[in-house]
């Protein structure tokens, strides 16, 4: 197999068909897809048993009622093989229709995410990352409940409905249920999603993050978010700020000149609109 290989797939969905239509702040028109990952059984089992040792630990159960372990690869170095994974990270920019790199904010590069009935699961959400792959290190046989589920329209209309006080509209929510040696490809950004509560059993996930290379600046990371996900008090606000300089920035100022804002094609008719009051 190489990058290039169409991986099987048990789930595919543009980016359009979830939301309903265009938008602008996007990577790519890549919405969704679980495929056979083909990652290294052994090196998955590895660091599920480092996660699971650190659970006690590091382990954070944060907002949005997750529990989980923020820059997991901090403590467990084997996930850098993962992040680092040349071949892994063709094949996603393969998939995303754009070149990604692997999310540079040391503390939400990586995260192992544990969800059961006592854990919590995820409630509903928009990514800040651009770009996630979600994948399975453990998931208990019964589990009922823990699908993803991604509501098929509008993100902002989503968080109207759910802020009234009302449920989302089944008919407009899509279930993914996670299955070993399966990841899950997804932009969710601006695509309101979460996690079924689980009522038995438990999972386990390892989730990488990446983002476009063209465009590092598409992120909804905002400060307030990132410090709710914290485990520091602010050592990643430098971290974040040398990124925006270094990289955000360019890449934000190389697209603006490369795309400029059309002219208008006709000269305005004179005596058409007054030139001044
Ligand atoms: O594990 C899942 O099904 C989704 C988790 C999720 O949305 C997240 O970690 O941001
Ligand atoms: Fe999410």
């Amino acid at each position: 197999m190489n990058a290039h290989t169409i991986p099987e797939l048990r789930y595919a969905m543009s980016r359009e068909a979830i939301i309903g239509h265009d938008t602008a702040w996007k990577v790519s028109r890549f919405g969704v897809a679980q495929y056979l990952h083909g990652y290294d059984p052994q090196l998955l089992a590895a660091i599920e048993e480092a996660a699971l040792k650190l659970k006690a630990s590091h382990a954070v159960h944060k907002h949005l009622d997750l529990t989980f372990i923020t820059g997991a690869d901090r403590y467990i170095p084997e996930i850098k093989e993962l992040v680092n994974d040349k071949l892994r990270l063709e094949r996603l920019s393969d998939m995303m229709g754009t070149k990604l790199e692997p999310y540079p904010l040391s503390i939400v590069g990586s995260t192992v995410t544990f969800m059961s009935p006592k854990d919590g699961a995820v409630e509903w959400h928009c990514d800040g990352v651009p770009v996630t792959e979600l994948i399975p290190l453990s998931i208990s046989d019964p589990l009922i409940g823990g699908h993803l589920e991604i509501y098929c329209d509008d993100s902002e209309t989503g968080r109207a409905i759910l802020e009234s006080g009302r449920d989302l509209p089944r008919n407009k929510v899509i279930r993914i249920d996670h299955k070993m040696n399966y990841a899950t490809l997804g932009q969710f950004l601006g695509v309101l999603h979460r996690t079924a509560p689980i009522q038995l059993g438990s999972r386990i996930t390892l989730v990488l993050n990446q983002r476009s290379v063209a465009k590092p600046y598409v992120d909804d990371n905002r400060m307030f978010y990132l410090a709710a996900d914290n485990d520091q008090d602010r050592t990643w606000v430098n971290e974040l700020a040398d990124d925006v300089w270094t990289n955000q920035l360019p890449a934000y100022r190389r697209y603006a000149e490369e795309h400029p804002v059309p002219k208008p094609a006709a000269e305005p008719v004179p005596g058409g609109v007054r030139e001044s009051w």
